[in-house]
């Protein structure tokens, strides 16, 4: 029998591309109920040929219900994925609330799928609910194209930098960058802006430090994500810091749309080289190589934005490091799609195999 299952957080951005990687992709669905807050209530929705009334995100909403997918922020997870765990509900969570928790798997389905199982978590009679979570973005779109670089020759060092699109902020953001461009160009070319509602800051033909907060040591919180997440789902969380891989990155909010880029400079323990890597990269699951050199034609958040793979050029060697010992690429990835909802669907195909 198909599961019952539930979208918390169905208006906004990722909620909506739920439903859109759901249908595409014929995910199985018994029952369907669109969870938001009270001010969304009673908003219909079309989905798989019938009207769905919006309900209220409430205490009881995950009675009967087998499969939930939360997209409401960090704070309605914590305070409702819980309680859709204790009625039976298995939870896959984008927002970062329980990401570093133990007992939760945090997992790319082309990197550690098996994490799901190792933890016990499961469907119906597959094993206990629980809550399955979602990596942030830019780790997914890193890990997609790293991993199949490290399990050849282990990565040893990352070195990442990143550049952001609008959608990590938000429908919202998305709105406020078209708003500020508008204005920026109105205003005769004095690039002034009024609208800064979103970021606090001029981002039209502008681009800013990542809006997280920043830590004590200079970091900010996506930076950190990409560092702590990438060892938990590598398995090297509990291993002394030597021997993890040693990764730092610099994320920037740049004026994009939808789709993030990421330039990344990768360091081996083993001999990798370039051709190797290309030919690594084209066979990889979720990747397309897009690296044209005659062309000049690699990959750009416009021609990722609303595409499911990973899209990695620009593949060379690191001449700063020995032959085989260091590469360069830049990937772009849709920040919406892989980078959010498509992970989390699939995540629940993996529940459902
Ligand atoms: C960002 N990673 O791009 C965040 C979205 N969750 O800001």
């Amino acid at each position: 029998e198909s599961p019952s299952v539930a979208i918390a957080g169905v208006t906004g951005a990722v909620g909506q591309e739920f439903l859109a990687v759901l249908a595409e992709r014929n995910f199985p669905i018994g029952r369907l109920k669109l969870l938001a807050s009270a001010r969304s209530a009673g908003r219909e929705v079309a989905y798989g040929g019938k009207t769905h009334t919006i309900e209220e995100l409430k205490e009881d909403s995950f009675e009967g219900v087998d499969l939930a997918l939360f997209s409401a922020g960090g704070g309605v997870s914590k305070a409702f994925a819980p309680l859709a765990v204790d009625a039976g509900c298995t939870v896959i969570d984008n927002s970062s609330a329980f990401r570093m928790a133990e007992g939760v798997p945090l997992v790319v389905p082309e990197v550690n799928p098996d994490a799901i199982a190792q933890a016990g978590i499961g469907l119906g009679a597959g094993g206990r609910s629980g809550i399955v979570a979602n990596p942030n973005c830019s780790t997914i779109l890193m890990l997609v194209v790293v991993h199949p670089l490290h399990a050849a020759a282990g990565v040893e060092r990352i070195v990442a930098s990143t550049y952001q699109a609008a959608s990590g902020g938000g429908a919202a953001a998305m709105s406020e960058l078209e708003q500020q461009t508008r204005e920026s160009l109105d205003e005769a070319g004095g690039r002034e802006v009024r609208s800064k509602a979103v970021f606090g800051r001029t981002y039209a033909f502008n681009l800013f430090s990542h809006n997280s907060p920043l830590q004590p040591n200079g970091y900010n919180q996506e930076e950190l994500k990409m560092v702590h997440e990438t060892h938990k789902i590598w398995r090297q969380d509990a291993l002394p810091e030597a021997a993890r891989t040693g990764i730092t990155a610099t994320c920037i909010r740049v004026p994009v749309m939808r789709a993030h880029a990421e330039s990344l400079n990768l360091a081996f323990t083993r001999d990798l080289h370039e051709d190797e890597a290309r030919e690594l990269l084209a066979a990889a699951p979720g990747v397309v190589v897009v690296d044209d050199r005659a062309t000049e034609t690699f990959p750009t958040p416009l021609d990722a934005s609303g595409t499911d793979p990973v899209q990695v050029g620009r593949i060379r060697r690191d001449l700063s490091r020995p032959a085989g010992r260091g590469l360069d690429l830049f990937l772009c990835g849709d920040q919406i799609r892989k980078g959010a909802a498509l992970n989390a669907v699939q995540i629940a195909e993996l529940l459902i195999a």
